[in-house]
């Protein structure tokens, strides 16, 4: 900087470069795999299974749906069209790894081993997670946004400290990079340097608010350099894409290289749940035009271009989604056995003296109705 004149005032004292954000910026587009160059270094068998868990999770989505009208599932909120995020955030980790998915990412937590029936606990209104989150290493599935995130940041950062070999994979929605949550998440996660690894699934929208009225960030990918963390942005309709960008992020977390934020460019095929109208906030241009770049479209080209799936395979993986398929609905279509006054256990370790009240009203209730 040119100096003017003889005054020479000191530049401030405490001040130090710190990190250089150049290689913290993430791509000026969507990385993509199929139908390029990379593609042709995926291994087979991993475009494989990940071709067959994308059916597997059309079809669950599908049918989860379906049973929202049956009266069967209270609500789902249908990951149809993002199949490739969910799937790949499952396969990009380790058994000993966490995922802490959004109420979108039943998939993910179905991938990942859960049982698909326990999966929908929390979604059929039944109970409390519905599952036993330490037996796949799944968090509870998360209503309020990005709350999930900063538990992520808590376990990664646990995890390392007691020295355990833990990488935790964190999914929020586009809107909830808006929380406060959001943020706390990935300053601190950025500071401590945690294993963890933040997937933003930007499927367009917040029920009805797009993304231009969410954020006025270049990209959300962008938002990592101001934690001090890298930001990549990919193609989240490009399964292969999309698993070999986390599967980076999470070596990178485990080598001891701190978090990454990836952001996936995808949409919400379906309407935000079964409750929502998407035709009253969107059109049907743009639904056409995402539908065209459909995740298993993408994939099965690519396979079927380079000999790697014929009819057979591709009529197994049909029918495995179909025998999932049934056993949803049949062991959806029976009536759960529940005990109302399980809504206050596992609540707090010690009951608050409201809690134990409103226990003893609803007893009450109850024993007076069963008198009736
Ligand atoms: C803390 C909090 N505020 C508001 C809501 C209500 N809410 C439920 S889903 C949603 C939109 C979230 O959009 P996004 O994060 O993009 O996820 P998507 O549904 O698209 O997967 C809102 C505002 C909530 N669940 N939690
Ligand atoms: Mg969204």
């Amino acid at each position: 900087m040119e100096q003017r004149g003889s005054y020479r005032p000191s530049p401030p004292p405490a001040w130090t470069p710190r990190t250089d954000p150049a290689p913290l910026l993430p791509e000026a587009r969507p990385y993509r795999v199929l139908g390029t160059e990379a593609a042709a270094k995926a291994d087979p068998a991993l475009l494989l299974e990940l071709y067959e868990q994308l059916v597997r999770g059309r079809r669950y989505n599908a049918q989860a749906t379906a049973l929202t009208k049956q009266g069967r599932l209270a609500v789902y909120p249908s990951s149809t069209g993002q199949e490739a995020c969910e799937v790949a955030a499952a396969l990009a980790l380790e058994e000993r790894d966490w995922l802490f998915p959004s109420y979108r990412d039943t998939l993910a937590a179905v991938a990942r081993g859960l049982d698909p029936v326990q999966a929908l606990t929390l979604l059929r209104g039944d109970w409390h997670t519905g599952y036993d989150p330490h037996e796949h290493r799944v968090a509870p599935l998360s209503t309020p946004l990005a709350t999930q995130l900063p538990h992520a940041v808590g376990l990664a950062h646990a995890a390392r400290l007691k020295g355990d070999d833990v990488v935790a994979l964190a999914m929020v929605g586009d809107g909830g990079t808006s929380e406060g949550d959001f943020h706390e998440a990935l300053n601190f996660a950025a500071v401590w340097k945690a294993p963890v690894v933040f997937l933003v699934q930007n499927n367009g929208f917040a029920i009805s608010v797009p993304l231009a009225k969410q954020t006025a960030a270049p990209s959300l990918a962008h938002k990592a350099v101001g934690y001090g963390m890298p930001g990549r942005l990919v193609d989240g309709n490009d399964a292969a894409a999309v698993h070999e960008v986390l599967a980076e992020a999470v070596q990178r977390a485990r080598a001891g290289g701190g978090p990454t934020l990836v952001e996936a460019v995808t949409y919400r095929i379906e309407a935000h749940t079964n409750a929502d109208d998407a035709t009253r906030y969107r059109g049907d241009t743009e639904v056409e035009a995402w539908r065209a770049h459909d995740p298993i479209t993408l994939l099965e080209g690519e396979l079927t271009d380079r000999g790697l799936l014929d009819d057979a395979r591709r009529q197994g993986a049909r029918d495995a989604a179909e025998a999932l398929a049934a056993d949803l609905r049949e062991r959806m279509n029976q009536d759960p056995v529940l005990d109302p006054m399980d809504l206050f256990t596992h609540v707090y370790a010690e009951q608050t003296t409201q809690l134990r009240e409103q226990a003893e009203q609803l007893r009450a209730e109850l024993e007076a109705e069963a008198e009736r």
